[in-house]
C-alpha cells in the first residue's frame, strides 16, 4: 500500500521569491547574488581574512561593487569537522559588521544556527536569517524568526560539522532531502513562520561529501516543486574539485581554484530559476547570472536593448513567464 500523503498545516502557491524582502531585492527580477563574508578564523575558503572590521568592510565593499545584491555575514565556520564557537564569541565577531553594513544601507543576511544571534542580528537590522541547519540546531530559532517577521533560509542538514560527513547516507538523495526539508517547513510553520517567508536550500556539502551533491543540482526542478524559493550554496565546495579544470594553477589556489566551476553552476542554477546563489567570487557569478538572464529573455523574444546587453542593469520588469522572470506581482514563476 502506498504511504499516505502527509497532511500539511500550511498551503501556499509556488513562489520564486520570498515575501518580506527589502524593496530593492524583492523586485530584482533575476537570481540574486549573495556575497559571503565569514568573520571566522577557520572557514574553509575565507577563514581568517575578515576578522578585523576594516578588512571585512573592504571585502564587502568590493563584493557590492562587483554586483552582490546582499551580503551574508557569518561568525561560525561550518566547514567539515569544525567545532562550535560560543554564542557570545559568534556575536562579538559579526555584530559590529552587521551594524555597519546596515547603517550603509546594505541588505544583510545573518548566517547563524543560534536563536539569540538571529534575534540580535534582526534587532541590528539584518533582513534575512540564514540557518544552514534549517531550524534543527537551536530549537528556539524558528520562534525567533517568526517573531522577527524576516524571511528565513532553511538549509538541509543532518548534524553538526564535526560529524556530518558520516551522515552522507541516502537511498534517493533528492527525495530524502525534499522530505526532510518539508519536515523543517512544518516545524517552522508550527512555530509561527509564514510559509511565504521561507526559502529552501539543499545544503550542498552538509552531510553530502561528493556524489550526493550532484543529483540535487540536477533536480532543482523537483526541489522547486516543493513550492518555495531556492538558494544554492555551491561556491568553492569540495564536490567541485573533480570538475575545476586541469590547470595546475587552479589546484594551487585551493578552494578559490573552484571559482570557474562555481560560476558555471551559478549560470545553470539561475537558468533553472533559483532565487539566490551564495558565492565568494562575486564578479564571475554576477556575470553568470546575467548570462542566464540574457538567454532567458532572448528565448522569449526580448530585444538586446531591453536585456541591457550594453552593460547596464535591466531594471524592474513586468516579464510574465516562469523561471528567471520573477517579480513581486508575478511571484508564481518557479523552476523553468
Ligand atoms: N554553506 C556554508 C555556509 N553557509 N548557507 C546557506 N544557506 N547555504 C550553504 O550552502 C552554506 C551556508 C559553508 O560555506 P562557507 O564556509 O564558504 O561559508
Amino acid at each position: 500500500m502506498p504511504a499516505p500523503t502527509p497532511r500539511r498545516t500550511w498551503r501556499q502557491a509556488p513562489r520564486a521569491v520570498p515575501d518580506g524582502l527589502p524593496e530593492r531585492l524583492g523586485r530584482l527580477g533575476r537570481t540574486a547574488v549573495m556575497g559571503i563574508c565569514n568573520v571566522t578564523p577557520d572557514s574553509f575558503s575565507d577563514g581568517g581574512r575578515h576578522l578585523q572590521l576594516a578588512a571585512a568592510l573592504d571585502h564587502c565593499d568590493r563584493m557590492l561593487a562587483e554586483g552582490a545584491d546582499l551580503i551574508d555575514v557569518g561568525g561560525e565556520s561550518t566547514r567539515p569537522g569544525a567545532g562550535r564557537v560560543s554564542r557570545d564569541e559568534e556575536w562579538r565577531r559579526i555584530g559590529p559588521l552587521i551594524k555597519e553594513l546596515v547603517a550603509r544601507g546594505v541588505v544583510v543576511s545573518v548566517d547563524t544556527m543560534r536563536a539569540a544571534v538571529a534575534a540580535a542580528a534582526a534587532r541590528a537590522g539584518a533582513a534575512i536569517v540564514n540557518d544552514v541547519s534549517g531550524g534543527q540546531s537551536d530549537p528556539d530559532l524558528l520562534a525567533v524568526v517568526a517573531e522577527s517577521g524576516r524571511p528565513v533560509i532553511l538549509g538541509h542538514w543532518r548534524g553538526h560539522s564535526a560529524g556530518m560527513d558520516g551522515l552522507d547516507r541516502y537511498g534517493d538523495v533528492v527525495a530524502e532531502v525534499a522530505a526532510e526539508l518539508l519536515g523543517q517547513v512544518d516545524k517552522a510553520v508550527a512555530a509561527g513562520v509564514r510559509p511565504e517567508l521561507i526559502v529552501l536550500d539543499p545544503g550542498l556539502g552538509f552531510a553530502k561529501t561528493g556524489a550526493s551533491n550532484w543529483p540535487l543540482l540536477a533536480h532543482l526542478d523537483a526541489l522547486g516543486e516543493l513550492g518555495f524559493p531556492l538558494l544554492v550554496g555551491a561556491s568553492r565546495k569540495r564536490f567541485l574539485e573533480p570538475v575545476r579544470g586541469p590547470d595546475p594553477a587552479l589546484a594551487a589556489l585551493g578552494p578559490a581554484g573552484r571559482d570557474h566551476a562555481t560560476a558555471a553552476l551559478t549560470a545553470l542554477s539561475a537558468a533553472a530559476g533559483v532565487w539566490c546563489v551564495r558565492v565568494h567570487a562575486v564578479a564571475a557569478n554576477a556575470a553568470a547570472v546575467r548570462v542566464a538572464e540574457a538567454l532567458s529573455q532572448a528565448g522569449r523574444g526580448v530585444g538586446s536593448a531591453e536585456i541591457g546587453l550594453a552593460g547596464g542593469e535591466t531594471g524592474p520588469t513586468d516579464r510574465d513567464s516562469t523561471g528567471l522572470a520573477f517579480t513581486d506581482e508575478q511571484n508564481r514563476g518557479m523552476i523553468a
